[in-house]
């Protein structure tokens, strides 16, 4: 019985490989559904927000101390990764159980194929459940198509699965011990099974797979794995060639974003500082969806507002962008579990309708307090209506960089909040509701700050030795990063070199309040090792605060070094 299993197991992992790999491919050619990020999405829930924050923290800490690469991608990466073993760990489990019953369950016919469709069934109303679930406006393939897919995909597994197991058992082990199948038939208590003591010879060629007799069982799995294994990497590697850029779609009206406002600034960023203007494709991405973001048709779209206004009211993409006046900010998003030094922040243009506007319109009643924000992946937060009517600068984004907004950034609508993390500030939005009290948002309710106010931050990109320079007989290295605290914008910035004196840092003018700033400090060089620290000061002349503290609940603080 134990060896049936383990031979169950380890057939069911050769024939789940390439499953997992073809499900793959067909998601990055065909937009078929990536089930293993489905199945995820839709456990994240149910698991303790505390275990999954642990996890995610876990996680970055491996990627930035083995360096791999972006956090936030490869965050994506290694989530992607997990759905797929849980996928592969559930369906070798289905697979396990089919050979350790399939034996008794000889006589009906197709029982691999019957089981993989019991074990689809499921799969394929989770997948559903989370790509149209929450979001009305799903893009992608139909339903009937995406089911037929993935219990398709299946059957041919449980057929594949069934073969497998069959040919396995009818092949000969070269050897003198008892066949796999011989041991646990005999050792099984299974009052339906006739005994089989029969010698090895006589139960092969009783078995009409009169090719088995040629091959080993070693040379078998060999085979196998080959196959099974040439199918995997050709169908991941292929997936992996689908994986393409979104084009962009440009706003009727640019703003001209990159017409920056700053460009007479005399303060020039130190070389290796990171770009003013964070391009595109290199802003982070952070959100609950472990694989494809939700995909929403813009055409059929509409954002509904309701609750406890006067007027309620949906609007449509075309409406908000030609029925109001854009909005265009420069703004610095970042996320609340952005560490000291981290990139999960970055700098762009965005542009939308002042929240202010649509208020006018839809007429919040007077026991109106919050609006609640529901996205098309389950997400939502909840903002104040005194917030909105004190800041203009709250907005409906639909553009960045003068570009409809990306999928996985929002498309088509997403909210901007002054000097917000980016916990509180929904992409993907669908729904907004007016009422009467304050709620928890999805992050609050897994004990993240209730309102996330971005801290005060500053950082070292930078001691650029290559770029010394001489001024009056003195050499010079130019240090540089980036200040930010939120709206509040940054009056200060200052250097300490080796414990030294706090030293002030030139600030260039940045493109508005509510982005960062660049600083530049020109350190008079002197030999040796050497350990540099910054500090700010926001608008209000506040120092940041310096002790050091991780992200959770409310923003990393602390004093970011840098040694030479
Ligand atoms: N619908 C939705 N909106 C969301 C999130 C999410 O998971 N779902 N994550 C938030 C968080 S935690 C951050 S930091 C920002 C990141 O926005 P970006 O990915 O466009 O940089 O989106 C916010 N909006
Ligand atoms: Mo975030």
């Amino acid at each position: 019985m134990k060896r049936t299993i383990l031979a169950g197991a380890v057939l069911s992992t050769l024939i789940t490989a390439p499953l997992a790999a073809i499900i793959f491919l067909a998601n990055r050619a065909l937009n078929l559904p990536f089930v293993p990020t489905n199945l995820m999405d839709w456990l994240i829930p149910i698991i303790p927000g505390g275990l999954i924050t642990f996890g995610i923290d876990r996680m970055i800490d491996l990627i930035t101390a083995l360096d791999l690469g972006r956090v936030d991608t490869t965050a994506k990466l290694a989530e992607g990764i997990m759905a797929v073993f849980l996928f592969m760990g559930l369906s070798i489990g289905v697979g396990t159980l089919y050979a350790t019953f399939a034996e008794s369950l000889r006589r009906i016919p197709f029982t691999g194929v019957i089981i993989a469709v019991i074990f689809a069934i499921p799969l394929a109303v989770v997948s559903d459940y989370e790509l149209t679930g929450k979001n009305a406006f799903y893009s992608g393939p139909s339903l009937v198509a995406r089911s037929a897919w993935i219990i398709g995909a299946f059957a041919v597994w449980g057929l594949a699965l069934q073969w497998v197991w069959r040919r396995w058992n009818a092949t000969p082990v070269m050897d003198a011990t008892p066949s796999l199948a011989d041991t646990s038939a005999s050792a099984s208590s299974e009052p339906a099974l006739p005994p089989t003591p029969a010698p090895i010879k006589a139960k092969v060629t009783a078995i009409p797979y009169q090719k088995a007799q040629t091959l080993s069982r070693r040379e078998f799995l060999i085979r196998l794995g080959g196959a099974t294994a040439t199918i995997t990497v050709i169908g991941a590697g292929l997936g992996r060639l689908f994986t393409s850029e979104e084009e962009a779609v440009a706003v009727e009206t640019p703003f001209n974003f990159a017409d920056f406002p700053n460009l007479a600034s005399t303060v020039v960023p130190a070389p290796g500082t990171r770009p003013e203007y964070t391009p595109l494709d290199q802003h982070y991405r952070i959100d609950i969806n472990s694989g494809n973001p939700p995909e929403i048709d813009g055409e059929a779209w509409r954002l509904t507002f309701g609750g406890l206004v006067a007027n309620p009211m949906t609007f449509s993409l075309a409406e908000l962008q030609n029925d109001y006046e854009p909005l265009n900010q420069y703004v610095t998003l970042s996320c609340v579990s952005n560490r000291i030094a981290g990139r999960l922040i970055g700098t762009t243009g965005w542009t939308g309708v002042s929240m202010q506007d649509v208020l006018a319109k839809v007429q919040p009643t007077e026991e109106a307090t919050h609006l609640r924000i529901t996205s098309a992946d389950g997400f939502w937060e909840v903002v104040a209506l005194d917030l909105i009517r004190e800041d203009e600068r709250v907005m409906l984004c639909y553009a960045w960089d003068d570009q409809l907004l990306q999928v996985k950034h929002g498309f088509p609508l997403r909210i901007y909040i002054p000097d917000r993390y980016g916990m509180k500030q929904p992409k993907w939005i669908t729904e907004i509701e007016a009422i009467p009290e304050w709620e928890e948002g999805y992050w609050v309710r897994r004990n993240w700050d209730r309102d996330a106010i971005m801290k005060a931050t500053s950082v070292i990109d930078t001691v650029a030795l290559d770029a010394v320079f001489e001024e009056n007989g003195q050499q010079y290295v130019p240090i540089g990063g980036i200040a930010h605290a939120g709206a509040r914008s940054i009056s200060k910035v200052e250097v300490q070199v080796d414990g030294g004196d706090w030293v002030e840092a030139q600030i260039r003018e940045p493109f508005s309040t509510t982005t960062w700033v660049i600083w530049r400090y020109n350190w008079p060089f002197s030999d040796g090792e050497h350990t540099f620290a910054v500090r700010c000061y926001d608008g209000n002349g506040e120092l940041q605060i310096t002790e050091t503290q991780g992200s959770r609940p409310s923003g990393a603080t602390g004093i970011h070094t840098y040694d030479i």
